[in-house]
């Protein structure tokens, strides 16, 4: 298949007035018919033919204006029909088709497909042209009717609700919105049900629908959407829209979630959740993707996306959002940590290797494949970087004004844009490149104290990516301050923005050390990228001594926890290469756990450790080829040491942070338990298992059950496996624990053969997105010394998985094949033995567009 550019976007021919769809559903053989009112587009630049995508529709029939059409009429192909111009009434016209589709064996899940008995749908990106044929490109908006005709007793569709009876449904959704936000449910569910009331007063029924027994795990999710709903009314002033807001649970989802017109499609896993069974992270990812699909109803919906090259335009700016929701509703600082880890480890990964990427892309093959880290994650500090540049007030004036510009458009980035620059009267020609640029830029900070001034030295470089050879410089936003050696604040936090290749600050240090009250000192420690203002890789001149003043004393949480990271991840490549751990370390660790004044979220985040990936980055960035074993080896025995050492202040913390039997899930319990937990899992490594099993026997929630779980499997315990699996094996989302736990806890020469029992269980069911990333992903993600087994056994067993799954599921398959993205870091052998499986996986018969685009990008 052909890349799609960009540069080649035209404006669609026929745009849509209204739809009319009817669904008569059966599992095996659906009848879908459509009345879709087109009219052609001043505006269109093609040349006048009616283009409609329809790939796997059986046609039944078709007309224009009542007009059956034959065969000779049209050009059908496997991606869609075509009607010549000439064969088209010049101005308006009604088309009609009926068209056969099998749910039951759609196991792609894209377009409509069933689960567990019930129908659903996926459209996002290009799943509506499975269902009908239509202009399936989101710059073609209408308003949609639907009636679904069907046996289950819950028959769902956007909108509102119309007209409805025993088997049948109607709706009606008056916002004109693109085909991928459509969606539709039927099934013999149940609803949790509860009511909002929006600032003008409009009342708004809220819903969210399960099979039957799962409707007292809805609860959270609930509080977390009018939660969203008020905080996007107060923030925003964005306003809920339709008299009804739906959201389902599925348990086969390929995604996390999707942000239909009043009918949010979920993960199951990201709706249900009981203490007993679900984590404190668990339902911190509840609260935040309800809030991002909840959030999308303005930011994606009402204004929505040209093209998909413009999938940033509401993912970026709906993860912002999201991340600022959970910012205001548990502590800032640690929810920056957490977003800054996960840019990390998955954005900035993706962005040092073969699959590098523009935050916007200029080409793609399969466009499932660039729902990415770069699009979301990337794409979301783009946005924070553009607040902080603007300021607060001006970015609330500026997204005022883009609601108000661009309310029921598709829109561009350069729309975006054009907004801020007339709002703030910036030009951000500059700023673009931050979306037209690949590759994750270089930040090096250099000083010199010369008598009563500091010279501080920024310059930045931006790393050749594919096709992208050469970098114009960015602007990178720098929130900074100054300490003293003792730690005293010499300057109050400040912003200086780095928009050339280098430059040079110059600061008065006479004035500084007068106003602080102390004497001119030879030494200062600069306390760079605050809050990690911007996406970047910093390069500091800070010695050790520098950087333990920062943890112990920086004003910003953020460049605290840095600090220590730095220190660790310093730590342990040292180690790697033969040499001694630090004590002041430990010391420094030992004093922030006891400091009760901080976070207990905060503390136990300092407690972790880089991950295993993190430091073969690191190796590799320090032009050594990373040895995956010795890293686990390395990490291990470093934790060792460091329980050792905090075995006291650990020990207190574990006795002092218990929250009691009677669970919530909000921010100040969960923090004290994962401080808590964390110090169980560091004490177990030197106490033996005693104290995880009676954790285990008294584990009255999920959260602490994992800990216990994961502590014993690490400190080799043989049967707390099967006790789990006793009493949990009729729970699908805690057997998802349980698969991936056994294999992320394997030592890493057992990780493979661990992974590979587990997919001869009987509860295996590979066809369910969710059970097969717990236990493929367990092995690629969550052992990563087990996947780069030295015997080439974790690189055989992904293949064999990932060929075996793009048959059935290929936008999933696709997704996983991201594993092998790190090859170019390891050595000749495992460099051999990876090529040798992108190889057999290219080679496969049949293989799907979206895996073969990702092989072949990652082979490069
Ligand atoms: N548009 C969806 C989301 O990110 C795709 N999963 O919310
Ligand atoms: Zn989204």
């Amino acid at each position: 298949p052909q890349p799609i550019h960009l540069a080649d976007y035209r404006p669609p021919s026929h745009l849509v007035e209204t739809v009319a769809l009817t669904f008569r559903l059966s599992p095996g053989a659906t009848r879908v018919l459509s009345r879709i009112r087109f009219r052609a587009n001043p505006a269109g630049l093609e040349n006048g033919n009616l283009r409609l995508d329809g790939e796997g529709l059986r046609l039944i029939s078709c007309a224009i204006d009542g007009v059956a059409l034959t065969a000779l009429d049209y050009l059908l192909t496997p991606e869609g029909l075509t009607v010549p111009a000439e064969r088209l009434p010049a101005q308006s016209f009604l088309w009609e088709a009926e068209v056969e589709i099998d749910p039951a064996g759609n196991t792609a899940l894209e377009g409509l497909y069933m689960s567990g008995g019930m129908y659903c749908t996926q459209c996002e990106a290009e799943g509506f042209r499975k269902i009908t044929f239509y202009p399936d490109r989101p710059d073609v908006m209408a308003p949609f009717t639907v009636r679904i005709e069907g046996d289950a007793s819950v028959l769902l569709s956007n909108g509102n609700p119309g007209a409805s009876g025993p088997g049948w449904a109607e709706w009606h959704d008056p916002w004109p919105k693109p085909a991928y936000l459509f969606a539709l449910v039927a099934g013999d569910l149940v609803a949790h049900r509860d009511a909002f009331t929006t600032m003008s007063g409009r009342a708004v029924d809220l819903n969210i629908w399960v099979r039957p027994g799962d409707e007292g795990k809805c609860a959270y999710a609930m509080d977390a959407l009018k939660r969203s709903m008020r905080w996007d009314e107060e923030v925003y002033g964005r306003e809920y829209d339709l008299d009804v807001f739906n959201i389902v649970a599925v348990d086969d989802f390929n995604m996390g979630a999707m942000e239909n017109k009043g009918l949010n499609i979920f993960n199951s896993k990201y709706v249900l959740a009981s203490p007993e069974t679900a984590t404190d992270r668990d339902y911190d990812f509840i609260e935040s993707i309800v809030a991002h699909e909840y959030f999308h109803n303005w930011t994606g919906n009402r204004i929505t996306c040209r093209d998909w090259f413009q999938l940033c335009l509401k993912e970026g700016l709906t993860v912002f959002r999201d991340q600022q929701f959970s910012a205001d509703t548990r502590s800032a600082a640690v929810q920056r940590i957490e977003d800054v880890l996960q840019l990390r480890a998955r954005q900035f990964r993706e962005d040092a290797g073969p699959l590098a990427h523009n935050v916007r892309p200029d080409s793609y093959v399969e466009i499932n494949n660039f729902y990415t880290a770069t699009v979301y994650e990337k794409g979301a500090e783009v946005i924070g970087m553009l607040k902080r540049i603007v300021g607060a007030q001006e970015y609330r004036a500026a997204l005022d004004e883009y609601f108000r510009r661009h309310d029921g458009q598709a829109c561009t980035i350069e729309d975006w844009l054009a907004v801020f620059q007339d709002v703030t009267g910036r030009d951000l020609s500059q700023f673009k490149r931050w979306y037209t640029q690949a590759g994750t830029p270089r930040l090096t900070a250099e000083w010199q104290v010369a008598g009563d001034r500091l010279h501080l030295r920024l310059a930045q470089v931006v790393p050749p990516t594919p096709d992208q050879p050469l970098k114009e410089p960015v602007v990178i936003p720098i929130a900074m301050g100054l300490l003293a050696a003792d730690g005293t604040e010499l300057l109050p936090e400040t912003h200086v923005i780095l928009d050339s290749r280098e430059t040079v600050l110059d600061f008065d240090l006479a004035k500084m050390a007068a106003q602080a009250g102390i004497a001119l000192p030879d030494r200062v420690i600069p306390s760079l990228l605050r809050g990690f203002s911007a996406p970047v890789i910093l390069d500091a001149a800070l010695t050790r001594a520098d950087r333990l003043v920062l943890l112990a004393h920086d004003p910003d949480p953020f460049n605290r926890w840095e600090a220590g990271r730095s220190l660790m991840r310093e730590t342990l490549m040292g180690m790697l290469t033969g040499g001694a751990r630090d004590p002041a370390l430990f010391d420094a660790l030992g004093r922030l756990l006891a400091d009760e004044r901080l976070d207990a979220a905060f503390r136990a985040l300092c407690l972790a450790l880089p991950s295993e990936d993190d430091l073969a980055q690191a190796a590799h960035d320090g032009g050594l080829v990373p040895d995956p074993t010795a890293i686990h080896a390395t990490r291990k025995a470093f934790q060792s040491a460091m329980a050792s050492a905090l075995h006291g202040p650990l020990a207190a913390l574990y006795d002092a942070k218990d929250p009691g039997p009677d669970y919530s899930p909000d921010a100040a319990q969960a923090a004290d338990r994962a401080l808590r937990n964390a110090a169980l899992a560091l004490l177990t490594r030197i106490e033996g298992p005693d104290r995880a099993r009676a954790h285990y026997d008294a584990a009255t929630n999920m959260t602490d059950e994992i800990a216990a779980f994961t502590a014993l499997l690490e400190a080799g315990d043989t049967d707390v496996a099967q006790r789990f699996h006793d009493r949990w094996k009729d729970d699908r989302l805690v057997m998802d624990k349980w698969f991936m736990a056994q294999i992320t806890h394997a030592a890493p020469d057992r990780a493979v053969a661990t992974a590979r029992a587990l997919t001869d269980h009987p509860l295996f069911d590979w066809t369910n997105p969710n059970r097969f990333r717990s236990v493929i992903g367990g092995l690629t993600a969550g052992n990563p010394a087990g996947f780069h087994d030295p015997s080439g056994a974790g690189y055989a067993f992904l293949a064999d998985w990932l060929i075996r799954l793009d048959a059935k599921n290929p936008q999933t398959a696709a997704r996983m094949s991201t594993a092998y993205e790190t090859w170019a870091r390891y050595d000749a052998d495992r460099q051999d033995m990876i090529r040798a499986e992108l190889d057999r996986i290219a080679a496969t018969e049949g293989l799907s567009r979206d895996l073969s685009e990702m092989v072949g990008r990652i082979r490069g």
